[in-house]
């Protein structure tokens, strides 16, 4: 098959997952098209039947705002006609289901049709999608599409509340490379992080405010009191000047670091011994989910999708939104036991295998096939 997929080529859970779709896809032999306007960031090997097509926007002094959405159409037009796809996979609604609607109306009047799949992800529905600004266009184009998926039942829950949806949302959950993730520590980085053997916590977001990070700091602070401790934050965003502060406010700035957009997370978890998400909403977590692919336990709120990758008492444990106390006791219960840390260890990386990327690949490909012969 020729595949388009269009996404954002930027850290976020839908970009990331899109760009590990099509290495997947590409590696099974299909020839795969991103269409975005960057290099996607998790796109860092060579692969014969991966192409990248930037979207390049013109500026002229008359756009304060450049037609991103226009080029993106445009650009889609290009890749469909001159690289013969078969369909298009957008990652993210918002622009992108419109603009590959726009792209589809342009072809037929070439006398191309082209299947359009649109996968939601969460924000483009919960927050973003939402907003007047955007729902119209968004509820429109989802409509429009031959073929709509959600990252979690929450999230599809979500759109059929949030919008006049009329059409099936088939549930294909988010995938993680267990293999890949399956990593010994780098000893040497782990002496650098806990020189005397503390329990290493971790945060990885884009650090937005839906995420809640200074909860994190808090229960960190909590967990530090109980047992030696160190706190690392992957990741960068708007909310980390504030977490900062308050790591100063709190006197623990010894014992976290911030350690900013990493690519490589795998190495990074194969030293965690627990995964911190605060998160008001999650459709899915990708994060928590490649966590425990890493072996690593999740604290973790119960908002949105959490609950289906999460099993409480087992991989983890889940709390309402802001309960710090909560969050904090559970997080001690995990790590002041050595016994207990591997046993969570144990089922997380077991639990993960669920969501292993060669179960779920399959399940896109059984949808293309459809639109297709
Ligand atoms: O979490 C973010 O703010 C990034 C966002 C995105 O679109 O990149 O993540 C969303 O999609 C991920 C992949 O499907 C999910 O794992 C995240 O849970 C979801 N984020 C939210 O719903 C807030």
């Amino acid at each position: 098959m020729r595949i388009g997929i269009v996404c954002y080529p930027t850290f976020g859970g839908s970009g990331v997952l899109a760009t590990e779709l099509g290495k997947a896809l590409a590696d099974k032999g299909h020839q795969v098209h991103f269409i975005t306007y960057q290099q996607p960031v998790r796109l860092n090997e060579f692969n014969a039947n991966i192409f990248y097509h930037e979207v390049r926007v013109t500026t002229y002094p008359l756009f304060d705002y450049p037609p991103y959405e226009t080029a993106l159409s445009s650009t889609m037009v290009d890749v469909i006609m001159n690289q013969r796809l078969d369909l298009l996979h957008v990652h993210y609604a918002i622009p992108h289901a419109s603009a590959a609607y726009m792209a589809k109306k342009i072809v037929e009047t070439q006398g191309r049709r082209i299947p359009v799949i649109t996968t939601l992800h969460g924000t483009d529905i919960t927050l973003v999608g939402r907003d007047k600004t955007f729902a119209p266009v968004v509820a429109f184009s989802i409509n429009q599409s031959d073929a709509i998926t959600a990252v979690s039942q929450n999230l599809c829950d979500e759109t059929y509340r949030t919008f006049a949806i009329e059409k099936e949302i088939r549930v294909i959950h988010n995938f993680v490379d267990t293999q890949r993730f399956h990593r010994r520590p780098i000893d040497a980085f782990k002496r650098v992080i806990a020189p005397n053997g503390e329990r290493i916590l971790l945060h990885a977001s884009n650090f937005r405010k839906i995420k809640r990070v200074q909860d994190i700091v808090h229960i960190f602070d909590y967990v530090k009191k109980k047992l030696p401790a160190k706190l690392l934050f992957v990741g960068d965003g708007p909310e980390r000047p504030g977490a900062e502060t308050l790591c100063r406010e709190l006197g623990i700035c010894d014992d976290v670091r911030f350690v900013g957009r990493q690519e490589q997370m795998e190495d990074i978890l194969a030293v965690a011994d627990l995964f911190l998400l605060t998160s008001e909403y999650e459709s899915f977590g990708l994060a928590a989910l490649e966590a425990m692919a890493a072996g690593v336990p999740v604290v973790s709120t119960n908002a949105g999708g959490l609950p289906e990758i999460q099993v409480e008492g087992e991989t983890g444990y889940l709390s309402e939104v802001g309960d710090i106390g909560d969050m904090s006791s559970h997080a001690i219960s995990i790590l002041e036991d050595d016994a207990v840390l591997k046993k969570f260890k144990a089922n997380a990386a077991a639990h993960a295998k669920k969501f292993d990327i060669h179960t779920i690949v399959p399940e896109y490909e059984a949808l293309y096939n459809r639109f297709l012969g």
